[in-house]
């Protein structure tokens, strides 16, 4: 579970979103993020952004925002597996499932289909409810991107 609270992010959004578009730019977020952490990567908060944007439209809405805070705060930035978990659960249920190991495939240019997102998570699925856990997440990741 994200640490802030869904009011939380509600607040921050609004105020990044200061045009009141329901929409925050990738150059809003760098702007807004280096004004609280002098040292943070540019580079990496588009790069997560990027990731994340699930309609493709170069911005972030309240949830995909929600998404963000969440790898954020939680990921291991050092491990890619672990950034693509954070960016993969879009519920924020600490499990992948098929949907989410399908966007995020997609994202990282894997030429899965739906379908075989599904029979991946069936098979190899280490979770009473069907899901995959970090560590079966991790071992997919890197047998699709050797
Ligand atoms: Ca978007
Ligand atoms: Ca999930």
């Amino acid at each position: 579970m994200p640490k802030l609270s869904q009011s939380a992010i509600r607040s921050i959004f609004k105020a990044l979103d200061s045009e009141n578009t329901g929409k925050v730019s990738p150059q809003q977020m760098v702007a807004q993020l280096q004004k609280m952490d002098h040292k943070i990567d540019g580079e990496h908060v588009k790069f997560l952004m990027d990731m994340i944007d699930k309609n493709n439209d170069g911005t972030m809405d309240v949830h995909e925002f929600g998404v963000f805070m969440n790898v954020y705060e939680n990921a291991n930035h050092k491990v890619p597996a672990s950034v693509f978990f954070y960016c993969a659960d879009s519920d924020f249920s600490g499990t992948i499932c098929h949907k989410e190991l399908f966007e995020i495939l997609k994202k990282l240019e894997i030429n899965v289909t739906e379908a075989q997102s599904k029979q991946i998570t069936n098979i190899l699925s280490d979770n009473k409810d069907g899901t995959l856990s970090y560590q079966m997440f991790e071992r997919i990741i890197e047998l699709f991107t050797k």
